[in-house]
C-alpha cells in the first residue's frame, strides 16, 4: 500500500509560498487510526473519494487541494491509498480542509463527504461505514435520481436512511460522451464536489477549475482545454439531489468478495485482502513457507467494462488474432465435438469449426464479461468484415450490463467445454495455436497493455512445464500482486511456477533455476540408472534419454513418469524413495526470465550479459516499453532517440541501445526482435524457435504502454507502422542456421515503406517536444529517421552476408562447479 501526503498544504503567512509535503512510500499498517482519533474538529471538512486508478481522481483531488490552498484561508491536507496494481485497481483519497492546521496524521474514518467514481464499486465495498450522520454521498451513477434507489445494494440503502445522507447522483460518463471527453470523468466529478461541499463559493470555485484546466491541459492543445471546459459548464446542469426514501426496498445484496466457488484460503485470506480488510488478518493466516496458491485472478471479478465483444459467428474467420493479443486473456477460443453442447444456454454459440484438421467440430469464441476491461483491441484487430454492413465486423463492442449475466452463464459453460488434446494443436498457425489455454489469465495490467499478450503466450506454449523467474516492473506486479496472481494452472493441475527476486538480479536468478533443475533431472536420471536392474533396461533407457522436442514426446515422458512413481512406491530403498522427490525433473522444464527494458538494457544489464555468455539453456523475453512504465516512466537505454521521458525531458538526445546485435555478437546465442501486433505469425515463430534452442535465447519484444501516450484501442495494430518505418526491426538470429552452413540472421521486415515521423507523429511522447521545443524536435526527428535508415542497412549486410563455415560446435563455457555440463557441453543442458 502506497501514500502519497500532501500535509497541510496551506499559504506560509511569512513568506508568501506555498508548502507541500510529500512523503512516498509509507507503509499504512504502521499508521493507526483508530476511533480516538477521529474526533475531529466540526469545521474540517473530511471528503472521501473513491476511484479507480488511472480516471483521473487522484490527480483532481491534488488539483482540488491547490485550489483550496491557493485561494482560500482554509489549510488542506491529503491522503492518497492506492494498491501497487496497474490502473484499474481502487484508489482511496482522503482530503481534509480547515481553518486550522490539520494535525490529523492518520486516514480519515469519519467522512462528512463521500465521493464513488465508480457504480462498481458499490457491490464491492462498503463506503458509506464510514459517513457520519448527516454527511453527503455523491454517487456517479448511470441510473437517473429517479430510478437510482431501486439499483442500489440494500446495505448502501440502510446507510443512507440511518444517517439521514444527503445524497446526489450524476451520470458523469454520459456527461464525459456528450463533452467530448470520452471516458474521461475527473473534471466534472470535481466541479460536483466544490458545488455540493460549498469549500468555496461555487461560482469562484468553477472559475478556479476553470484556470486549471487551462493550465494543466493548455499543452495538449486548445481542443483539449475546450472539452473540459465545456465538461465543467455541463455539470450542474446533470447533477441532481435524490430523495431517501424512508424505507429499505432493495433485494439487492452485497456479494461476498470472492465467489463462494473458491476455495476456503481464497475466499478468507486472499477475499479480505482484496476486500481491503487485510490488516484484520492474523499473521497465522499466511502460508509459513511464502508460497501462494495460483489462479487467483480468476476470482476477482474487477467488473471494469463499460463494453465487451459480441461475436458474430457468420462473420467470423476463425483466424484466432482476437484471442493472441488479448491482454487478459479474457477472450478465449475453443474447439469441441457438436455432442458437448448439449446443456449448453440458448444463447451461447457455436459454429461450424473451419480449419480442414477440425472438421466435424464445432467452434466457440467467448468472453468472461466480468473480467474484460472493454480495451477493444480484439475488435481493432479482427480482420473479418460483415460484407451487408461494412461498418462491423465479426467482434463488435456492445454494452456490458445488460448482457452481463447472460455472458456469465455462458462463460461458466464455456470453461466446462474440454480442451483440445495439446498433442493435437499444430502450434505454428496462430488460428490453431490459440486454442491453448492461456496458464496466465485475468491480470490486473492496465486495460489493453502490450506486455501481457506475449507473457500469455509462453503461458499456453510452455506453460505446464514452465518457471519463471521475473524482474521487479509491470510484470512483476501484475504478474504477482497480492492478493492475487494470473499465473494459473491446467485441469491436471500443472501450470508456470513464478517468482519474483529483485530488479537487478533476475537474469542471475532465472539461470539458478535452470543450473538447479539440471543438478536434479542429472540427479534423477543417476538414481533411475542404478535402480535400472529392477525398472528394466528399456524403460531406464527411454526414462533418460527421451529428447521431448514435442508435445507428443513430452506427453510420453509424463506417461512414463508417472508409471516410474507407481513402481517406486512398492520399491523399498532409499533410492526409491529418492527418486520420488526428483522423478518430475525428468520432464523438461522450459525456463523463462522475463522483465522490462529498464531491467534488460540497465539495471539487470550486467546479469543478463553474464546470462547469455553462460551457454546454458534459458529464456529471457524483454518486455520492451521503451521505459521504466512501472514507476511512470523514467527514460532507459531503451528508449529511442526524440522520446519525451523523465530524465529526457528535453527528447532523448541519444539513439536506442541495440541489446539485440550485443547478443549477437556471441554467436550462440538465439536473438529475436519481435512486435505481436506488426507481424503475429512471426512472433509465434520466434518463441517456438527460442525455445527450442538448446542455449541461450532472447526476444526483445514491442511493448506499447500508456506510459505512449496512445490511443490504447488502436495500439496493436500501430504497431505495423513502427516496423513499416524501420522505427523497430523484425529479425532471428538462429546459431542452429549458422551450424547448418546458413547465414544464422533473417531480416523479417522489408524495406521500409513508411517514415519515421509516421510512426512518431501518432504518439504523444514524441509529439510533445514538437510543442515545447519545434526546433529541438525537428532536430531530434531528423536524427531518428537516420538512426533508422543506418539500422536496417546494417541489419540488411549482415543478414546478406555469404556465411563463414562454422566450426563444429564446442562446448560451451560453463559456471565453475558444473562438471557435468564441462563434460557434455550446450547440448546436455534439459529443457
Ligand atoms: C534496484 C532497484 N531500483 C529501482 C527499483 C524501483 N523499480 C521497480 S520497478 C521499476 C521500473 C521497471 O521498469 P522496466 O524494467 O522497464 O519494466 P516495466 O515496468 O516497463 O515493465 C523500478 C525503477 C527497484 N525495485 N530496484
Ligand atoms: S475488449 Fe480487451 S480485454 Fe476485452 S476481450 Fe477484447 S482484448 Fe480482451
Ligand atoms: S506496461 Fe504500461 S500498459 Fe502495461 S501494465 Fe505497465 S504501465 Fe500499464
Amino acid at each position: 500500500m502506497v501514500k502519497a501526503v500532501f500535509d497541510n498544504f496551506a499559504p506560509d503567512a511569512q513568506k508568501d509560498h506555498f508548502t507541500i509535503g510529500i512523503n512516498d512510500d509509507v507503509n499504512h499498517t504502521s499508521l493507526s487510526w483508530d476511533a480516538n482519533f477521529s474526533v475531529e474538529p466540526e469545521s474540517v471538512v473530511r471528503a472521501m473519494f473513491y476511484g479507480l486508478g488511472a480516471d483521473g481522481t487522484v490527480g483532481a483531488n491534488k488539483n482540488s487541494i491547490k485550489i483550496i490552498g491557493e485561494n482560500t484561508k482554509n489549510y488542506a491536507q491529503g491522503y492518497f491509498v492506492y494498491d501497487s496494481k496497474k490502473s484499474g485497481a481502487m484508489t482511496v483519497s482522503h482530503l481534509r480542509f480547515g481553518p486550522k492546521p490539520i494535525r490529523s496524521t492518520y486516514l480519515i474514518s469519519k467522512a462528512n463527504f463521500v465521493a464513488c467514481h465508480q457504480w462498481i464499486f458499490l457491490e464491492r465495498y462498503d463506503m458509506l461505514s464510514s459517513l457520519v450522520e448527516g454527511g453527503v454521498f455523491l454517487l456517479n451513477s448511470p441510473f437517473g435520481a429517479n430510478e437510482v434507489w431501486e439499483k442500489l445494494p440494500r446495505e448502501v440503502q440502510k446507510h443512507l436512511i440511518e444517517k439521514r445522507a444527503k445524497f446526489y447522483v450524476i451520470d458523469a460518463y454520459q456527461v464525459a460522451r456528450n463533452t467530448g471527453m470520452g471516458s474521461r470523468m475527473n473534471t466534472i466529478l470535481q466541479t460536483c464536489f466544490f458545488a455540493i461541499s460549498k469549500v468555496l463559493p461555487p461560482e469562484e470555485a468553477i472559475e478556479q477549475i476553470r484556470q486549471s484546466i487551462r493550465y494543466t491541459y493548455g499543452r495538449k492543445g486548445e481542443e483539449v482545454v475546450q472539452k473540459n471546459l465545456k465538461a465543467v459548464d455541463e455539470t450542474l446542469a446533470h447533477l441532481h439531489q435524490v430523495k431517501v426514501p424512508a424505507e429499505v426496498t432493495s433485494k439487492i445484496e452485497i456479494p461476498a468478495p470472492f465467489s463462494a466457488e473458491a476455495p476456503k484460503f481464497e475466499r478468507e485470506v486472499l477475499g479480505a485482502i482484496y476486500a481491503g480488510h487485510g490488516d484484520d488478518i492474523p499473521v497465522s493466516a499466511f502460508p509459513v513457507d511464502g508460497t501462494f496458491p495460483t489462479g487467483t485472478a480468476k476470482w476477482e471479478k474487477r467488473n471494469l467494462a463499460l463494453d465487451i465483444p459480441v461475436w458474430d459467428t457468420k462473420t467470423c474467420i476463425q483466424c484466432g488474432k482476437c484471442a493472441m493479443v488479448c491482454p487478459h486473456a479474457v477472450i478465449r477460443i475453443k474447439v469441441y465435438d457438436s455432442r458437448e453442447l448439449t446443456g449448453a444456454p440458448a444463447a451461447f454459440k457455436s459454429a461450424d469449426a473451419r480449419d480442414k484438421e477440425w472438421q466435424s467440430k464445432k467452434y466457440s469464441i467467448q468472453v468472461a464479461p466480468e473480467d474484460c476491461t472493454g480495451c477493444g483491441i480484439c475488435v481493432d484487430i479482427c480482420p473479418a468484415k460483415n460484407k451487408s454492413e461494412t461498418r462491423l465486423k465479426a467482434l463488435n463492442m456492445e454494452p456490458q450490463p445488460p448482457l452481463r449475466y447472460q455472458e456469465n452463464e455462458n462463460w461458466k459453460f464455456f470453461l466446462k467445454l474440454p480442451e483440445l488434446d495439446r498433442r493435437d494443436i499444430k502450434l505454428t498457425t496462430i488460428r490453431q495455436q490459440q486454442v491453448q489455454e492461456p496458464l496466465f489469465e485475468f491480470s490486473g495490467a492496465c486495460s489493453g497493455c502490450g506486455e501481457t499478450p506475449y507473457i500469455k503466450l509462453v503461458s499456453q506454449l510452455f506453460g505446464d512445464r514452465a518457471i519463471v523467474a521475473n524482474a521487479t516492473g509491470c510484470s512483476s506486479i501484475y504478474g504477482g500482486n497480492l492478493p492475487t496472481t494470473p499465473w494459473s494452472k491446467n485441469l491436471d493441475g500443472r501450470g508456470p511456477a513464478w517468482s519474483n527476486s529483485l530488479f537487478e538480479d533476475n537474469a542471475e536468478f532465472g539461470l539458478g533455476f535452470r543450473v538447479s533443475v539440471d543438478k536434479q533431472t542429472e540427479f534423477a536420471r543417476e538414481l533411475v540408472h542404478r535402480l535400472a536392474p529392477t525398472l528394466g533396461a528399456d524403460f531406464t533407457n527411454l526414462l533418460t534419454t527421451s529428447s521431448q522436442k514435442n508435445e507428443a514426446e513430452i506427453y510420453q515422458q509424463r506417461e512414463r513418469v508417472a508409471s516410474l512413481k507407481q513402481q517406486l512406491v512398492k520399491i523399498q530403498s532409499p533410492e526409491a524413495r529418492q527418486l520420488l522427490a526428483v522423478a518430475d525433473l525428468l520432464v523438461k522444464k522450459s525456463i523463462w526470465i522475463v522483465g522490462g527494458d529498464g531491467w534488460a538494457y540497465d539495471i539487470g544489464y550486467g546479469g543478463l550479459d553474464h546470462v547469455l555468455a553462460s551457454g546454458l539453456n534459458v529464456n529471457l523475453l524483454v518486455l520492451d516499453t521503451e521505459v521504466y512504465s512501472n514507476t511512470g516512466g523514467q527514460a532507459s537505454k531503451s528508449t529511442p532517440r526524440a522520446a519525451v521521458a523523465k530524465f529526457a525531458a528535453g527528447g532523448k538526445p541519444a539513439a536506442k541501445k541495440d541489446l539485440g546485435l550485443m547478443a549477437m555478437s556471441y554467436g550462440n546465442v538465439y536473438v529475436a526482435s519481435v512486435a505481436m501486433g506488426a507481424k503475429d505469425e512471426h512472433t509465434l515463430k520466434a518463441f517456438l524457435e527460442a525455445e527450442a534452442y538448446d542455449g541461450p535465447s532472447i526476444i526483445i519484444a514491442y511493448s506499447h504502454c500508456i506510459a505512449h501516450g496512445i490511443n490504447m484501442t488502436t495500439a496493436m495494430s500501430d504497431q505495423k507502422v513502427a516496423v513499416d518505418s524501420g522505427q523497430w526491426l523484425l529479425y532471428r538470429y538462429n546459431p542452429e542456421r549458422a551450424l547448418a552452413g546458413e547465414n544464422p540472421l533473417t531480416l523479417d521486415s522489408r524495406t521500409p515503406t513508411k517514415k519515421v515521423k509516421d510512426f512518431l507523429q501518432q504518439q504523444t511522447r514524441f509529439q510533445m517536444l514538437t510543442k515545447s521545443k519545434p526546433e529541438d524536435a525537428k532536430r531530434l526527428w531528423q536524427l531518428a529517421q537516420h538512426d533508422a535508415d543506418l539500422r536496417y542497412k546494417m541489419y540488411e549486410y549482415l543478414a546478406q552476408r555469404k556465411p563463414e563455415p562454422v566450426p563444429a560446435r564446442e562446448p560451451q563455457p560453463v559456471a565453475e562447479g558444473r562438471p557435468d555440463v564441462k563434460q557434455e557441453g550446450l547440448q546436455t543442458t534439459t529443457k
